[in-house]
């Protein structure tokens, strides 16, 4: 399993978060399911996104891609999210994976070579491709950059494409240089992806832009950038292979990456019966549904199996935008102000259906965290943990409920549903249903009035309470893993990484309960208003 690789010209960023935490937490009920999953990622360290900034900052492209790298390495645990490999496309293996595909797709009379006219500026002596030329975009006429449509349809542009183009350092108006370059015939995998697509499994969007695209009519495809950072291409002084094409690549080179530290076999996911799931951003999808899957085939490689592609992030109900401050810089904006990674990923998921638009905003943020996660969550647990120390300071005898049991059994129905209809939403639902059925449960028995009179009633009540505390903690821990953890301790009964099955076994009588902390904090008024000053300043201070 992969997940889109950050470019690594900037720290992390609210949006990146749309596709790393769903898929972290995807992966972790896996493993609860007993599957056996490589999670991987990596740093895409290539192309104009990294050059442009060096540029701008007066680095090395090297000195940008060394930053960044190590700010993803540390933050993604930070956020409580693992992969088994965060690797770097400008690894060696890399590098040689990506000369061995495209020699494998020359062989197979896929690439071929081409001289092709292309804007090179005279003022900066040399040619631009991708970012490094803006102009209009030949589908929808809006401002756009030479690699894609990016403040309009959004489309992929083709090197030459590009209307009116502009060098994008200088501004000097570009002539039109010979050159030579290589395409990859896409054109040849119509065929495939007709046939491919259609039971190609992930979200909707994925597959129904993938085969409208096909249906409108494919073009080669351009694989080379006259460049100097990247991958170089054999035998080529000015051509490395454009970013896109060692990119992908990279989820097999961070494999091979694990593979030699393991001792694992990173064929058996990408040559062999292993199943392959890309979770990606909605920007990305012409590059996973069609670039990819026809190179790994004509490579004599396994196709993907899943795309779980998101819908769009949206910061303060805009389009997010870093450049027009609609941006949370997570580490900066949230993890630096001591808020807490949990009620992070659970409003990610929580907020709205993995494909519709996410909106991040301090208002709703506060009001999640405040009734879902404490009212709700927090109250139960810390209600049934307390009474629980106060009067028995362990697990009380008793004898689980059918009707108790039977919530927990929906709950994990809904979960497996959720799971195979890349729906977390419905999963953080379904988790704060059970909490909420625990309160309900808590208030209808009354176990405060019962000690006195019907103390084994009382007793019998709280060990349901706390039999629910269990399955709430194996059942959420995918979502909130720090939580969990804490929730762990307090009962007594460390269970990391427990399986799925766990949430249904008996209690141990006996186990001590230590005296609980409350796990969520209440985000007061003044802590809102501070967060929402700091968005609305960051926004004046862009549009200014
Ligand atoms: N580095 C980031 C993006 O365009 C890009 C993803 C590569 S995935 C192989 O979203
Ligand atoms: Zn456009």
């Amino acid at each position: 399993m992969t997940c889109g690789l950050p470019y690594v010209n900037g720290p992390a960023h609210i949006a990146h978060l749309r596709t790393y935490v769903p898929a972290d937490i995807f992966v972790r009920f896996l493993r609860k399911m007993g599957q056996d999953v490589v999670f991987i990622c990596s740093s895409d360290t290539h192309g104009t996104p990294i050059t442009v900034k060096a540029e701008a900052e007066g680095v090395t492209p090297l000195d940008i891609v060394e930053e960044y790298h190590r700010h993803f390495l540390e933050f993604f645990p930070k956020m409580g999210i693992h992969f088994t490999n965060y690797g770097s496309t400008d690894h060696p293996f890399n590098h040689n994976r990506t000369i061995q595909i495209v020699e494998a797709l020359k062989e197979n009379g896929h690439v071929y070579a081409k001289n092709l006219k292309l804007p090179y500026c005279p003022n900066c002596d040399r040619f631009l491709p991708d970012r490094y030329q803006r102009g209009t975009c030949p589908h929808c006429g809006a401002s756009a950059r030479g690699d894609e449509c990016d403040q309009g349809c959004g489309r992929y542009l083709e090197p030459g494409e590009l209307m009116d183009p502009r060098c994008s350092i200088c501004g000097t108006k570009p002539e039109m240089k010979e050159t030579r370059h290589y395409f990859l015939k896409l054109t040849a995998f119509e065929d495939f992806l007709r046939e491919y697509l259609p039971s190609l499994d992930g979200t909707d969007i994925a597959r129904n832009y993938a085969l409208q695209w096909v249906e409108g009519g494919l073009k080669d495809w351009n694989i080379t950038r006259n460049l100097d950072w990247g991958v170089k291409v054999p035998g080529e002084e000015e051509l490395v292979y454009y970013v896109w094409v060692d990119a992908p690549i990279g989820y097999i080179g961070s494999t091979e990456e694990w593979a030699e530290r393991t001792g694992g076999d990173w064929e058996y996911y990408w040559k062999g019966p292993g199943a392959l799931i890309h979770f990606i951003g909605p920007g990305i999808i012409y590059h996973h549904c069609l670039f990819w899957p026809s190179m790994l085939k004509g490579a004599g490689y396994s196709v993907p199996d899943a795309v779980i592609a998101s819908g769009t992030m949206k910061v303060e109900g805009h389009v997010f935008s870093k450049s027009r401050g609609y941006v949370i810089w997570v580490e900066e904006d949230y993890l630096d102000k001591g808020l807490d990674p949990d009620a992070l990923r659970y409003y990610i998921v929580s907020y709205t259906g993995h494909t519709r638009d996410l909106d991040f905003a301090w208002q709703p943020y506060t009001e999640k965290v405040n009734k879902e996660l404490v009212g709700t969550l927090g109250n139960f647990l810390y209600r049934t943990l307390l009474f629980a120390n106060r009067n028995y300071k362990a697990v009380p005898e008793g004898k689980v409920e059918p009707e108790v049991r039977e919530e927990v059994e929906k709950t994990i129905e809904t979960i497996r549903d959720g799971l195979d209809e890349y729906e977390f939403k419905k999963i953080a639902d379904a988790i704060i249903g059970l909490a909420a059925y625990g309160n309900r449960y808590l208030q209808s028995r009354e176990p405060w009035k019962l000690t006195k009179t019907e103390s084994e009633k009382a007793a019998g009540v709280i060990h349901n309470c706390l039999w629910l505390t269990k399955a709430l903690a194996v059942l959420m821990e995918p979502l909130l893993p720090f939580k969990v953890e804490a929730i762990w301790e307090q009962l007594g009964t460390p269970r990391k990484d427990a399986p799925l099955t766990e949430a249904l076994e008996p209690l141990e009588i006996g186990t001590p309960i230590a005296k609980p902390t409350p796990l969520f904090e209440q985000i007061s008024d003044e802590t809102l208003a501070e967060l929402s000053e700091m968005a609305s300043k960051r926004i004046e201070e862009a549009s200014g």
